[in-house]
């Protein structure tokens, strides 16, 4: 706690006359020893208090002994006093001073930004999976040429059936339950609509992906969605050939999936291409050889195609004699869920933030 207190006390103010002179130097020395202890502006206020306080202030006190000193002695130990008063303020106001420095300067270290410092991000948000997975699509159509079209979600029976060759009545019809709006406008089952407006707007050639949104009735379950999302392309010129449509699909497959994936045609059937096919890719978690993920078969369905029908060029009157093309139908769901391992499309709609942040 630094040193005692200098010897000053009240009672030494009664000593004799001729002893002032002395008080006035020790008081001085014990002072400035003093203050030498003084290590923060709280006890520095303490420490002025002490001697220029008001009622029992050292300096205070001496001033009223001056009044019973002969007036010569006063004069003289008036003069020692106020200089000795003087030297102290500015003893205290320099201490003041470094130690106010001190405390700045202490403040400033515990204070310091490094301002080199990554700052705090946010958390960041990203696009959902099926979003990615569609633009992952587009992006590898959309470099081989091909351009995105879009469509009414609500269509007319008439571009949802009738123009790509299933009547009413066909039993392709049932095969996509449909949701009515009304007689003749539902919800579309298939973005195949959209290439019929297209043809409708544009003369061959044509290479077009039409990715979107789509209805279907049927009860959710780990395989099933009432809505879900399908990017369909069709390519149509002279002389496209059966190699094109294979070729392409190829191509597009190994770009999604891996260069190291094998694609396999299998036939099919739909109303609106002839010949049809599902198209497999080689399961990549076994590589042929079978396993879980594909039903120990080997290979994985991931989507359907064919060449375009003939009697659906005749609903957008291209010539059929001159014009040939190729359809596919891609489940953006199914892709995502073959590319990640997914075992329920419900986890693309559940909105849990522990499964799209995986993404
Ligand atoms: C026109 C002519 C032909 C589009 C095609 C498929 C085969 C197909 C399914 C894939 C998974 C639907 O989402 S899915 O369930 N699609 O198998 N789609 S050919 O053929 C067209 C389209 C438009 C004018």
């Amino acid at each position: 706690m630094g040193r005692p207190a200098p010897f000053f006390i009240s009672a030494d103010i009664e000593k004799p006359q001729n002893d002032m002179t002395l008080d006035i130097d020790q008081i001085g020395k014990g002072f400035l020893d003093e203050l030498r202890t003084i290590d923060s502006l709280p006890a520095l206020a303490v420490f002025r208090i002490k001697y220029y306080g008001r009622q029992k202030g050292v300096l205070t006190l001496l001033m009223k002994e001056l009044q019973n000193k002969s007036p010569e002695n006063r004069r003289d130990l008036g003069k020692r006093l106020n200089d000795l008063k003087i030297e102290m303020e500015s003893a205290i106001a320099e201490k003041e001073r470094q130690l106010a420095a001190r405390e700045l300067d202490q403040r400033l270290a515990s204070e310091q930004v490094d301002v080199t410092l990554p700052g705090n991000r946010g958390p960041l948000g990203h696009s959902h999976p099926l979003t990615q997975v569609r633009y992952e699509i587009e992006d590898i159509f959309h470099s081989i040429g091909y351009s995105i079209e879009d469509g009414p979600e609500i269509e007319t029976t008439y571009y949802n059936f009738e123009a790509l060759n299933i009547p009413e009545h066909h039993p392709a019809r049932d095969t996509q339950d449909t949701f009515y709006v009304s007689d003749s406008l539902l919800l579309r089952t298939h973005t195949s609509p959209v290439q019929i407006r297209t043809m409708e707007k544009h003369c061959p050639p044509l290479r077009i992906i039409c990715p979107g949104r789509v209805y279907r009735h049927d009860n959710p379950d780990a395989t099933h969605s009432p809505v879900f999302h399908q990017v369909e392309g069709l390519a149509v010129d002279e002389g496209i050939t059966f190699g094109d449509f294979k070729g392409t699909l190829e191509y597009f497959l190994k770009a999604f999936f891996s260069e190291r994936t094998k694609v396999r045609f299998r036939p099919s059937y739909f109303a609106f291409t002839e010949p049809s096919a599902e198209v497999d890719i080689s399961c990549f978690v076994c590589f042929g050889k079978g396993c879980r993920i594909c039903k120990m078969t080997g290979w994985i369905e991931v989507l359907g195609a064919g060449m375009v029908n003939p009697a659906v060029f005749g609903y957008v009157h291209y010539d059929p004699e001159k014009y040939t093309g190729f359809a596919f139908g891609i489940g953006i769901e199914r892709f995502a869920m073959v590319k990640y391992s997914i075992n329920n499309i419900q986890y693309f709609y559940d909105n849990d933030l522990r499964f799209l942040e995986q993404f």
